[in-house]
């Protein structure tokens, strides 16, 4: 008779695709059963009245990163996935980044180095490209992408991130040609260092300016520009952070033309208002974070490309700074809104705030099923991830996740375990928590403790998912072999 290591039992098995009541066989960290009354089990679990889910994918998220400012994030690769195994997450892609001056390789190894000490969960590893010279794109990107590095994420803005079009035209040929993804930050440079100058001048410090400084009109000439090199290049790109209204009409309109585009938004855009930066003194730096909160109606409208699939999932954009002199405040007590550095903490928040709004209060009649798409299926199908990750079906990793759909939190500053020291959403009330937290068939959090230790976390190398592959129709003059178009016949 075949024997488990787990069984789970009696709870209610949600995928993006169905929702059953079914016991789980767990055996050697994978899924090797679902059906009905499985026996024979070193231990069971018994989650009579719950969801189980798989874990969550946070696939945007920032730790231990060197920030343009200068800055590490207020996090080390423990605290961060303490917080993000809290908020019912077994895997995360946080970044590498390069900066100029500095090789990809080295850069990896830095990061790789402190994942493998710090993470409690497994980690796939996105690979930030400032400095895109020759021997980078020619000799150390194929190695890199060969050894599981297949996504790649390059800035439009930010002073020492952002790089031009010309070297975005060569990345995105190179990652055409080696099968690698990009995900771009989606910012005009240009018209945020104009706003910042000229709202300086007039003497408009506070941090609620910050949202002002961001003209939805940058964003919004970014994703053109990205979209038009996109499909120059028939290289399919994933629009980061996604904030207004506007910024959705212009990628539905490409989506709708057939352009080849992904696109994500985060919790804290779908929830959150540029209100909370209008707090008195400097308070509202706490929810200083590019591209910044915007209006209720953009909110409103992100909601809407959610159910239409526009944007196809739902990061946190992890990037916490604690709030003193080591963080936020770096520049003093009193800084203007430019000095303030630029993120949110949310591993730990993604997921149980998304719960409340989608499957607690049906936002946009959304279901569970779509939950789990948005925050682990989808995440795991675009990177590489799939059928690893993000499902319940045998031959997956049991990366499970019990929830407790009618446990009520209210949400504080005392929950915090990442190293920002705050909430963002404190005082929010919230019902459904991820209470138990199964990663590769081993509890790592029991009734809201983590009890994994750090070094737990595997490194997930990616391939490029066939899901985001170019749709191989480039207009045939772009390729190499016909020398860019010179050789044809009008
Ligand atoms: N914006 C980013 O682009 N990255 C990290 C945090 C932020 O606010
Ligand atoms: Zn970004
Ligand atoms: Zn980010």
């Amino acid at each position: 008779m075949q024997s488990y290591d787990l069984i789970i039992k009696n709870a209610q098995v949600v995928t993006s695709i169905e929702t059953k009541y079914a016991d789980i066989g767990i055996k050697d960290q994978k899924i090797i059963a679902i059906g009905n009354n499985l026996i024979n089990s070193k231990e069971t679990i018994d989650a009579t009245g719950k969801y189980i889910l798989p874990g969550g994918i946070d696939s945007h998220c920032h730790i231990e990163q060197k920030s343009a400012s200068g800055l590490i994030n207020s996090d080390t690769f423990e605290s961060a996935t303490k917080a993000a195994a809290l908020g019912g997450n077994t895997s995360i892609i946080p970044f590498a980044a390069q900066y100029e001056g500095f090789t990809l390789t080295e850069t990896l190894e830095d990061y790789h180095k402190l994942a493998k000490k710090g993470s409690i969960i497994d980690y796939a590893m996105h690979m930030i490209i400032a400095g895109p010279n020759n021997d980078l794109l020619n000799l150390e990107l194929p190695e890199q992408i060969r050894l599981g590095h297949s996504s790649i994420k390059i800035f439009m803005t930010y002073d020492r991130l952002k790089i031009e079009d010309i070297d975005i035209l060569n990345i995105f040929e190179k990652a055409r040609d080696m099968e690698a993804f990009i995900s771009v930050h989606a910012e005009n440079h240009g018209m945020i260092t104009w706003m910042v100058s000229k709202l300086l001048e007039k003497g408009y410090t506070h941090p609620k300016f910050h949202s002002v400084s961001h003209p939805v009109a940058g964003e919004v000439e970014a994703i053109n520009r990205i979209i038009g090199i996109s499909e120059l290049m028939d290289q399919p790109v994933m629009i980061f952070h996604v904030s207004s209204e506007k910024g959705v009409e212009v990628i539905r309109n490409a989506q709708a033309r057939g352009v080849k585009i992904f696109a994500e938004t985060c919790v804290q855009y779908l929830t959150l208002t540029s209100d909370e930066m209008d707090k008195p003194g400097v308070e509202g730096g706490k929810w200083i974070c590019s591209p910044p909160l915007r209006k209720t109606r953009d909110q409103n409208a992100l909601w809407d490309a959610v159910k239409d699939n526009t944007l196809c999932l739902i990061s946190s954009d992890h990037a916490p700074y604690s709030f003193d002199s080591n963080g936020k405040l770096f520049k003093g007590e009193n800084p203007n809104f430019k000095e303030i550095p630029n993120g949110m903490p949310g591993l730990n928040w993604r997921l149980p705030i998304l719960f409340d709004e989608i499957v607690n209060k049906r936002r946009k009649n959304l279901s569970i099923n779509d939950f789990v798409r948005l925050t682990s299926t989808s995440p795991a199908k675009i990177y590489g991830l799939y059928p690893q990750k993000g499902d319940i079906e045998i031959g997956c990793d049991a990366d499970l996740v019990i929830w407790d759909p009618e446990a009520i939190t209210e949400l504080s500053d005392d929950m915090v375990v990442d190293g920002s020291g705050y909430n963002p959403y404190s005082g929010r009330i919230i019902k459904g928590w991820p209470e138990t937290v199964i990663l590769r068939g081993y509890m790592i959090v029991f009734n809201n403790k983590v009890i994994a230790d750090p070094g737990n976390g595997n490194f997930l190398p990616t391939k490029l998912s066939a899901n985001v592959k170019p749709k191989g129709i480039i207009a045939h003059d772009l390729l190499k072999e016909n020398n860019y178009g010179a050789n044809l016949q009008s």
